[in-house]
């Protein structure tokens, strides 16, 4: 029965988004890859995209404005060819500005990337509002990423660090290193 508990722990955690490619203007339900105390990471096939949600439903200080490392942000790491190792050059990093882009990196080791890179095709969007997660006004998070960005197959790892200017950073899943213990997101 341990054994049994063990084994359940370690299997990676898998989603799996229906896309379907011959239809046009698709967008599908989304799924909720990950919900933990209130932090509730979603993500949704539209077309050739996949669009994630962030909702942070703790983060009630609006620190948009502020530049890194107080203000408001994400992470969000992605493990590109899923093999659970950090590969440089491969693997990929994005994040929000404070003027709005979305910063795409290359990781280079654990601690460096390449400078950012900005394509029109990879938007987001930082908001402090009441989603229907909660009422109470908080920080959210969208950016909408064509698949063929994030992966040469169908399948990545990712792992989140969200910082609040009020409480400092959390890796999500809980524990999470990169890229030990991914959640994984398949089309
Ligand atoms: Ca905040
Ligand atoms: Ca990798």
């Amino acid at each position: 029965m341990k054994k049994l508990s063990l084994l359940i722990l370690l299997s990676p955690v898998f989603f799996f988004l229906s896309c379907d490619d011959d239809d046009v203007e698709i967008r599908q339900a989304p799924i909720v890859f990950y919900d933990n105390d209130g932090y509730l990471l979603q993500a949704t096939c539209v077309d050739d995209y996949i669009e994630f949600f962030f909702d942070i439903t703790p983060d009630t200080t609006d620190a948009r404005m502020l530049t890194f490392p107080n203000g408001d942000f994400y992470t969000l790491y992605v493990d590109y060819n899923n093999n659970g190792t950090l590969d440089r050059n491969i693997d990929l990093l994005f994040g929000p500005l404070e003027d709005g882009r979305i910063c795409r990196s290359e990781l280079l080791t654990e601690t460096s990337t390449t400078p950012c890179m900005f394509s029109g095709e990879i938007t987001g969007e930082t908001l402090f509002s009441a989603t229907e997660n909660s009422s109470v006004p908080h920080i959210n998070y969208l950016l909408r990423v064509p698949k063929e960005v994030l992966s040469n197959g169908s399948t990545i790892g990712v792992i989140v660090e969200v910082y609040d200017s009020a409480s400092g950073r959390r890796t999500l899943p809980i524990g999470a290193d990169r890229f030990g213990r991914t959640l994984t997101i398949s089309w």
